[in-house]
């Protein structure tokens, strides 16, 4: 699945640790967007570790890297999953945003079919009012779910927001899941809009959004670094889902998140995104992460 892995999976099948295979896999992680501290970080451990002898053989120094990882990555892993939490927050909010492409209304296709599952009842509403065919994406998404759709025909994503937030009330909807219009953290009329979105969902439900979760592209390398930290500034994150990690060698961008994040307490990967299609959404799991990423 993640495109890394062929290069380590080769790697950790040869008989020898020499200095060129210890090169070779610096290398791989630094092309996966792992960082160069994560990346310094880890090799220092497995050299230390191959010295000692404690770690000889190939298959050592990888069940040692997953471990590795793995004790990074849970730094990020919600315990427990808001993703499963029945709360007693009727309607519960999540608001979702996230730079152009992402994947914001594909999760939120994936989000509703999981909410589905678990019996609750979902409202969606497209606060993404820039573009016609924006609303018809979520419509189809909405559709697909056979959940409805708030939507307007103005241009003003909080007047959405908040007829959603009272419709999801009148109907005793479970989750009202808002979509909004991606946009570059640095167009700061942009992030001002959605800084009015938040606050116009906390005046009609006080505590609303209760999740407000950054779609990040997988692809994005260290820049999805910067992204999080300034939409965490503008708009207080919870939760992150990080797509299109299906087919890429670029996952390593979460190990880099971890080390970044380290300090904060929010927020957390709720969910990985590998594909396109209503199922293709999975809780993050930073030990299952850790050993696909390095198999
Ligand atoms: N392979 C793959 N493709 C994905 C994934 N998530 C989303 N996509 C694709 O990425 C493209 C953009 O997805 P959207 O959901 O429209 O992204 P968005 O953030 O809503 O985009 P804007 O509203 O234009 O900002 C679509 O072609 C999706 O099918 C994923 O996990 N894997
Ligand atoms: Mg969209």
């Amino acid at each position: 699945m993640f495109g890394l892995r062929k290069t380590l999976g080769s790697l950790f099948k040869s008989g020898r640790t020499d200095a060129a295979w210890f090169d070779t896999l610096e290398e791989s992680l630094i092309q996966s967007d792992v960082g160069l501290p994560t990346t310094e970080y880890l090799m220092a451990a497995l050299r230390k570790a191959a010295k000692s002898e404690k770690a000889a053989s190939p298959e050592d120094l990888q069940a040692l890297l997953i471990d590795e990882v793995s004790t990074l990555l849970s730094r990020l892993e919600p315990n427990p999953n808001p993703l499963f939490m029945q709360s007693a927050q009727q309607p519960e909010v999540w608001l979702i945003v996230g730079v152009n492409g992402a994947g914001k209304t594909t999760t939120i296709g994936k989000l509703c079919h999981l909410f589905q599952s678990q019996d609750r009842s979902i409202l969606l509403a497209a606060g993404d009012t820039f573009r016609a065919a924006a609303r018809n994406q979520l419509k189809e998404w909405g559709a697909r779910n056979g959940v409805d759709v708030i939507t307007q025909d103005s241009g003003d994503a909080a007047a959405v927001a908040h007829d959603s937030i009272h419709a999801a009330i009148s109907r005793k909807c479970d989750v009202l899941i808002i979509d909004t219009a991606g946009r570059l953290a640095t167009q700061d009329n942009l992030m001002e809009e959605l800084k009015k979105v938040k606050r116009v969902i906390s005046k009609a439900l006080p505590g609303a959004p209760h999740q407000v979760l950054l779609v990040l592209d997988g692809n994005t390398g260290q820049n999805g670094i910067n992204q999080v930290k300034a939409f965490h500034a503008a708009l207080g994150l919870t939760g992150l889902a990080v797509t299109k990690l299906d087919g890429t060698a670029k996952g390593g961008v979460i190990c880099a998140l971890a080390q970044t994040l380290d300090a904060e307490p929010k927020p957390r990967i709720f969910a990985l995104g590998k594909g396109e299609a209503i199922g293709d959404l999975v809780p993050f799991n930073a030990r299952q992460y850790s050993s696909e990423l390095f198999n």
